[in-house]
């Protein structure tokens, strides 16, 4: 049988178990569409794999030469699989999610750095899944430099990744296909012309990127938030108009107080070390949650807790502080694993939150890459529970709804004696992604701890304009 037959074939028999279906569709990201392909339906149907894996291998992987066969994550995998034992080359896997613990790799096989590695993938629309493997193995010095498509929707896919130096070769393009049904009786000459004007009107490239936090405002922010106390903290900076958290590391309650009556109205968050506080007690807390509620910030305590769950459900919620009747965040430590997550759950349901810790900002700290994505992965969990993380770089974690808390702050950059490092508003908003920027002695060792709160308020508040205004440079 000739190619051209054996593809019309296909074709049809992909309609016939609707695999490509036609008539009123929406897309994951809200477009409407005439046309749907579902390619999960062929593992119930062993020939149409086996048809598919050996066009595959007649027509798009002929000429090409690699060590290595990966599909993309999860419908390719079963027809990886069997090109991987018809052509006897080794498979890769690729996971979606690393693994928090055990090997931390993401893609699962072996193989050396400089090996190539070629994709396979049922359907391409912008792109964006091939280009998640392809980075993937390329993180790993994997080559990658060529992708089969089962079907290209042409819709910007396949400039999208050449863009990237990936070229797609693939069994069908969207007009290929329907040229084919319709010839075949199977779709109606009206139906060609809404596919062909739909995909006119989509040329351009429908890449579903993720949201970029860094991007976007703290409005849209909150509104994506699933913890309760980031969504009230987005909003409060949004309408204060400050990102500014004070960390009032001070010794005495009653020049806590003096310096929130003054500069409450310039930050969004209060950042507290109750355990330093020389003279703490239940009616410094009265004041503190007056004047949280007067000025509308709120309080986080950074107890940076570390302990196994038991104990820090204790540490938590009793002993001298009793920090979950008032603070309305914590941070915590990532280290003892999980239970200090289940831990520190919102006690009796009220609103909490925490942030846990992924970086610090301490010269020689031990944290490694690993621990901070370990950290990140063991968080997404807990969506309900965790505000942000407390951290120095954009790069740790995407999440639009979580709040990138991070201290180690100064007008200019500098160092302290015991090992601090600071950084300017401009390097920690614009290049690192701070969204809370956590200022100490910055503030509260000035001259006029007001005046500086003013400076540092507006500073940090421009640089985040300039961040989601998108033009950096
Ligand atoms: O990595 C960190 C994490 C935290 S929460 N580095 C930090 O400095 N912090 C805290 O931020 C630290 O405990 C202190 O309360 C504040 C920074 O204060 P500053 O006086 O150095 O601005």
């Amino acid at each position: 049988m000739s190619h051209d037959k054996k593809l019309i074939d296909l074709a049809v028999k992909l309609f016939s178990i609707d695999a490509v279906k036609f008539g009123e569709f929406t897309t994951k990201s809200g477009i409407k569409t005439p046309v749907y392909f579902d390619l999960r339906v062929i593992v119930s149907y062993p020939d149409v794999m086996v048809s598919i894996s050996n066009l595959l291998l007649e027509l798009a992987m002929k000429d090409l030469k690699y060590d290595h066969l990966c599909g993309v994550p999860y419908t390719a995998l079963p027809i990886a699989t069997i090109l991987s034992v018809l052509t006897k080359k080794s498979m890769l896997m690729r996971r979606k999610e690393t693994k928090a613990y055990g090997t931390k790799k993401s893609i699962e096989g072996h193989y050396k750095a400089g090996q190539s590695c070629l994709i396979v993938e049922d359907v391409v629309t912008s792109g964006s899944s091939v280009l998640e493997t392809v980075r993937d193995l390329r993180k790993e010095g994997l080559i990658v430099t060529d992708a089969v498509i089962i079907l290209d929707r042409e819709q910007g896919g396949s400039n999208n990744l050449a863009a990237d130096d990936v070229q797609i070769k693939s069994l069908f393009s969207m007009s290929s296909l329907i040229d084919i049904l319709v010839k075949n009786n199977k779709i109606t000459e009206e139906m060609v012309r809404k596919v062909k004007n739909y995909l006119k009107e989509t040329q351009a490239p429908v890449i579903d990127k993720p949201l970029d936090r860094i991007l976007l405002t703290y409005e849209k922010r909150a509104e994506l938030a699933k913890n309760g106390v980031a969504k009230q903290l987005f909003n409060i900076m949004a309408t204060k108009k400050t990102n500014l958290c004070l960390s009032v590391d001070m010794t005495s309650t009653t020049k806590i107080l003096d310096l929130l009556e003054k500069v409450g109205e310039h930050v969004c968050l209060v950042k507290t070390h109750a355990d330093i506080i020389e003279d703490y007690s239940t009616d410094f807390i009265t004041r503190l949650k007056q004047l949280a509620d007067r000025f509308n910030f709120l309080i986080l305590e950074d107890r940076k807790y570390a302990d196994i769950g038991h104990t820090v459900s204790l540490q938590y919620s009793k002993g001298l502080y009793k920090v979950a009747d008032w603070a309305d965040c914590v941070t915590a430590h990532s280290l003892p694993g999980e239970g200090i997550l289940k831990a520190l759950n919102s006690p009796n349901g009220v609103n909490r939150g925490v942030f846990l810790l992924a970086e610090m900002s301490s010269e020689g700290n031990l944290i490694t890459p690993e621990y901070r994505e370990a950290t990140v992965s063991m968080a997404s969990k807990y969506p309900e529970l965790i505000t942000g993380f407390v951290c120095q770089n954009k790069d740790t974690f995407k999440d639009p709804g979580l709040i990138q808390l991070t201290p180690g702050v100064q007008l200019e950059s500098s160092k302290d004696d015991l090992g601090q490092v600071y950084n300017t508003p401009e390097k920690v908003i614009l290049e690192k992604g701070g969204d809370v920027i956590v200022v100490g002695r910055g503030i509260v060792a000035a001259k006029s701890p007001e005046a500086q709160a003013v400076i540092y308020k507006d500073t940090l508040w421009k640089c985040y304009l300039k961040r989601v205004s998108g033009k950096l440079e």
